[in-house]
Parts: structure tokens; sequence; C-alpha cells
């Protein structure tokens, strides 16, 4: 998430009309969006972040390391009418990342990148929630653009459970799920009943503290992100120190150790051994690679996040490892 800018002072709008039928409105909003591909999606009533404590803990705990947007943007977390005026519910989606090997690049960020994915496919549903919509209602799209707790929010519109690895698990499929949102001042049916957002259904499980590599996930969903190899690989600006460099075991970008290893993504969908051929970037050729490369290259991945000196010293890492 970057480059947010706060919607506040007041609405500059007045809020939607009610709708005739917000449970057939509701519905509508879910079926276009599995018809899209979703693999799951569901509607939430509310605005206000259940889950803001949280959320603070980990930022005055320092768990943040650097990334300073998630400190400006802390009170706009606590509430979605901060991004969107009168906000009253929110569809909640998760895509499935495309299915492959393991590589030295994080699944997520294989292919087209999924912030335009989802983007576009939001837009869909917006279009189509328009044609039956009362006029005069507002939607905004977001996917890992706006300060959305979108962990929380997922969970609460019956998604899934947040698990010790700290990601949002959607039954039957796994963790290997991106999100998105679209935010309304319609006043949307809630489509799930009970939510359980426990970590419960890991049971005693305790892989994805075990395996990894660097300790990062400190408790059950407490994730040091300093720590964390997503984190360093992508997040992170400048020279790593030695003993972040020695973590990083050849890892271009991001990395998926705490969900490869999660008996929830035991499936075929993600063992097979098969890899995508962008699973893998060549470390030689990543280290010099230079800024116009690395724009017509990544410029519609998710890969781009890294910046091209975050990729090359990621690289250069890698190369230093094995020695070639
Ligand atoms: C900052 C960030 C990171 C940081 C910090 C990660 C972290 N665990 O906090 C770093 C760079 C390390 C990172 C790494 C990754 N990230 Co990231 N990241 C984010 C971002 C931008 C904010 C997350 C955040 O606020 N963290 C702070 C903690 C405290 O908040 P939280 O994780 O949401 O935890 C809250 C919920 O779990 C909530 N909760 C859980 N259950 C329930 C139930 C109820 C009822 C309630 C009320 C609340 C609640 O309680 C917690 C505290 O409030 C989100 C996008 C977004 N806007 O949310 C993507 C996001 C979480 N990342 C994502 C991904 C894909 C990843 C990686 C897998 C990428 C990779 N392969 O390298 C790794 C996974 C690391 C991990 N195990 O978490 C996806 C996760 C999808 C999923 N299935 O969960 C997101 C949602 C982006 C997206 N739009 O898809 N990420």
């Amino acid at each position: 998430m970057r480059g947010f800018r706060s919607r506040r002072p007041g609405p500059r709008f007045p809020p939607a009309p009610l709708p005739d039928d917000p449970v057939d409105l509701s519905r509508r909003a879910v079926r276009t969006a599995l018809d899209l591909g979703f693999v799951a999606a569901g509607v939430v009533a509310g605005t206000a972040a259940e889950g803001w404590a949280g959320f603070r803990t980990f930022l005055d705990g320092g768990l943040h390391g650097e990334m300073q947007y998630l400190e400006r943007d802390s009170e706009a977390r606590r509430s979605l009418d901060s991004i969107l005026p009168y906000a009253r519910a929110a569809l909640c989606v998760a895509r499935a990342v495309p299915p492959g090997g393991t590589g030295n690049v994080a699944r997520y960020a294989r292919g087209e990148d999924y912030h335009y994915a989802v983007r576009r496919d939001l837009k869909a549903v917006v279009a189509s929630l328009r044609k039956a919509a009362p006029a005069g209602a507002h939607f905004r799209v977001c996917v890992d653009t706006a300060p959305v707790l979108e962990r929380e929010w997922a969970v609460r519109a019956g998604l899934g459970f947040v698990g010790k690895n700290g990601m949002l698990i959607v039954p039957g499929l796994g963790s290997h799920v991106v999100l998105g949102e679209v935010l309304t001042d319609l006043a949307l049916a809630p489509t799930a009943t009970a939510v359980d957002g426990s970590w419960e259904k890991c049971g005693g499980c305790r892989a994805c503290l075990d395996s990894c590599p660097t300790s990062a996930i400190r408790a059950p969903r407490v994730v040091d992100a300093r720590r964390c190899l997503s984190y360093l690989t992508i997040e992170k600006r400048g020279p790593f120190t030695p003993g972040e460099e020695s973590w990083l075991e050849g890892r271009l970008f991001g990395c998926d150790d705490c969900q490869d290893v999660c008996p929830y993504n035991a499936g075929p969908r993600w063992s097979e051994a098969t890899s995508a051929p962008e699973a893998s970037l060549d470390p030689v050729g990543m280290a010099s690679l230079d800024d116009a490369a690395f724009e017509e290259r990544f410029g519609h991945s998710a890969v781009r996040r890294s910046t091209p000196e975050g990729l090359r010293r990621n690289a250069r890492a890698a190369v230093a490892r094995t020695g070639v």
C-alpha cells in the first residue's frame, strides 16, 4: 500500500439512498465476483475495524520496521469511512495466485500483477452493481492500495480465517490468495452469519512458526516484519546488514516458507514440481539489470515493488552466496 491520500476532512457527497432489496444486491455482488473467477467473496456490513488495537500494538512494538506508510495511515485504518465517506459495507474477495512449484520469486508475484487483475475484475463487479443499485451510490475499489485492514475485513465477510502464519486461509483452497475489496455507501446485507476469526483451526500445528527461516513469526499471527524475508527482499530499502544478507538464502523477491509448510496448502495445486517460468529469476542477470530494463521487464509485475536497486541488491546477495 502506498500513496494513499486521506479524503478527510468531511464527506463531499450525500450518502446513497437505501436499496429496495439489500439481500438481493449482496447476492448479486457475490455471484458476479465468483463468476469472474474469485475463489471466495462475501459482504460485510459496518465501518469500524475491530482489530485496529492489534494493528496499533504491532506498530507500537516497531514490528513494521521501516514501512512508514503503515504508521502514517494508521488512523485511517480504524474505519472504512475514512476511505469512502458514509461507507456502510464492503464486498471482500480472494483471488487464487497462479499454481506452480517453488522458486526464488514468491508465488503471488508471478505473472500479471494482481493489483491490476483484481482491480479490473472488481470494477466489473461495480459495473454490475450499478445496474441494480439506486442512483447516487458510491463505490471504491481497494487492492492493497488503501489503508484497509484487508485480512480482518475478509474474515468478517466470511472468506476464511487467519492462521498462525498470519495468512487469510480460505477453507478448501488454502492461503495462496490475494485480497481486494469494494467499499460502498450502499447498505448491503452481510452474507456471513457467524464469523469465527480464531486460529483454533490450526490446532496444535506449529509448522509455520518452527520453519520460518528467521523465526519472524514471534507468536501465532504475530509477524515481526523486520525479520520476515518478504519484508527484507521487497520493502526494505538500502543495504542489508551482514546478518540480514545471510538469511536470504538465494531469495530474490518475497518468501513463501510459512505458507509452503502449512497443511492447508498441501493440495497438488501448490506442491507440484513444475514451476512457472517466472518462478525463478537468474541472479546473475538481475544483479546487473539497469533501471530501464527493470521497468520494461517488471513494469506490469508485482516485482516492481522491490525497486531496481532493491532487486539488484537481492540478486547480488544470491550471487555472493553461490560464489558464481
Ligand atoms: C504490511 C504488509 C506486509 C508486511 C507485514 C506482514 C504482516 N503479517 O503484517 C510484510 C512485508 C512482511 C508482508 C509480507 C507478506 N505479505 Co503482505 N501485506 C501487508 C499489508 C500492506 C498490511 C498488513 C498489515 O496491516 N499488517 C499488520 C498486522 C497487525 O495486520 P494483519 O496482518 O492484517 O493482522 C490483523 C488481522 O489478522 C486481524 N484479524 C485476524 N483475524 C481476525 C478476525 C476478526 C474477527 C478480527 C476483528 C480481526 C482479525 O488481527 C490482526 C491485527 O489487527 C497487507 C494489505 C492490507 N492493506 O492489509 C498485505 C497482505 C497482508 N500481504 C499479503 C501477502 C500475499 C504477503 C506475503 C505472502 C508475500 C510473500 N509471499 O512474500 C507475505 C506473508 C507474510 C506473513 N506471514 O504475513 C496479502 C495476504 C493475503 C492472505 N492470504 O492473507 C495482503 C492482504 C495483500 C493483498 N491485498 O492480498 N506483508
